[in-house]
């Protein structure tokens, strides 16, 4: 699972990438490359883990970012940027909100951009499909009333992702990489002096979100960039001093892993504590097999409770006495916030 951090050219999409990444890719600011990079996800819950578990290492879930070129009024090198983001599994639109800036005009030319790129190869494809399917083939008939409906979308100037689609359109959308179905969060990249996003651009962009099927988050990239090479108890002081409560990338990462589909669940142990990231409503072996192949191939059962029983009970073995620790077998569907120890054979 890959996010793709998108937008017009010279918003910060660089320097938000650097801030996700916590600083362990070296780029180039103003640079026209493609970055990719490993983005540990903040977690509050992991962190309340450790004050009943003391481990000695401790470890977040990661998000694969991907910091694509910035999209091109025109010209030849759009086609190439269209093609990267067709690859990624969600999106994160970064629109420039500080000093000169009209976000109004830049979400727009973003966004028509990609509405035009996908109405060119539905058109294709909706051609090739109506074909295969006068001959009765079923498949295709599928495709051709999933990508009608996009079309249909696409000419009210509406992205894909407003319609209502089922696993199975979606994997058709997918095939295609329509990238208006991709989820979308539009981050409004504010200036250092309005990091809760009270000024008009940001609201606006807000509002658009919300209006558009997306989600939004406020970022003040550069101050997240500085922040994120700060020790523990350096950012800590920073933040209260800006009245923030933890640096603006945990929502986001947070935001970004939630439109992948994705859930955590823990593994708490002396050695280690760990987040995992697993695709929601999975099921126990699956989630086993995230931590390693033969966990899954041998899987005998898992032994769980939830992280709020932990803040709760305070103690593995009051959770015990309090008979809230369960025995899951392999058809159980993992929920978000279980602490597991898996139990296998091989
Ligand atoms: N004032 C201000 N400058 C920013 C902010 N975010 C990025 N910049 C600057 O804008 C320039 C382009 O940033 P970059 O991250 O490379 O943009 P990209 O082309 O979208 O990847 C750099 O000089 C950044 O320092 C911000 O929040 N405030
Ligand atoms: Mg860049």
């Amino acid at each position: 699972m890959e996010c793709g951090i998108i937008g017009l050219q010279s918003v910060g999409k660089t320097t938000l990438f650097t801030a996700l990444t916590a600083h362990s890719v070296s780029v180039q600011l103003g640079s026209m490359k493609p970055n990719m990079g490993i983005a540990p996800i903040p977690d509050p819950r992991l962190a309340k883990i450790t004050e009943f578990i003391i481990a000695q290492k401790v470890i977040p879930a990661t998000l694969q970012v991907v910091d694509l070129p910035g999209v091109p009024s025109g010209g030849s090198n759009l086609n190439a940027v269209l093609a990267h983001i067709r690859n990624v599994d969600a999106l994160c639109q970064v629109v420039k909100c500080y000093d000169d800036c009209s976000p109004e005009n830049d979400i727009a030319s973003m966004d028509s951009e990609l509405i035009v790129a996908d109405m060119v190869v539905v058109e294709g494809a909706l051609d090739k499909a109506n074909r295969t399917a006068k001959h009765g083939d079923k498949d295709a008939q599928n495709r051709v009333d999933v990508l009608s409906k996009v079309n249909t979308l696409l000419e009210e100037e509406k992205p894909a992702r407003e319609g209502t689609w089922d696993a199975g359109d979606q994997a058709i959308l997918k095939s295609y990489g329509i990238m208006t179905a991709k989820p979308m969060i539009y981050v409004a990249n504010v200036s250092e002096d309005d990091v809760h996003g009270d000024s008009d651009a940001a609201k606006y962009v807000a509002r658009y979100a919300q209006e558009n099927g997306g989600e939004s988050v406020t970022v003040c990239a550069t101050l997240e960039s500085e922040i994120a090479e700060l020790d523990k108890e350096d950012q800590i002081e920073m933040l209260e001093s800006m009245e923030l409560i933890e640096p603006a990338v945990g929502p986001l990462a947070r935001a970004l892993n939630t439109l992948l589909g994705l859930s955590t669940f823990y593994t708490a142990g002396e050695k280690e504590v760990r987040a995992w990231p697993i695709q929601k409503d999975a099921p126990a072996p699956q989630a086993a097999g995230v931590i390693h192949s033969d966990i899954e191939r041998g899987f005998i059962r898992a032994e769980c409770y939830h992280v709020d029983d932990l803040f709760s009970l305070t103690s593995e073995k009051a959770i015990k006495e309090a008979g809230k620790l369960r025995s899951e077998g392999k058809n159980y569907t993992m929920q978000d916030g279980d602490v597991v120890n898996f139990l296998f054979n091989v």
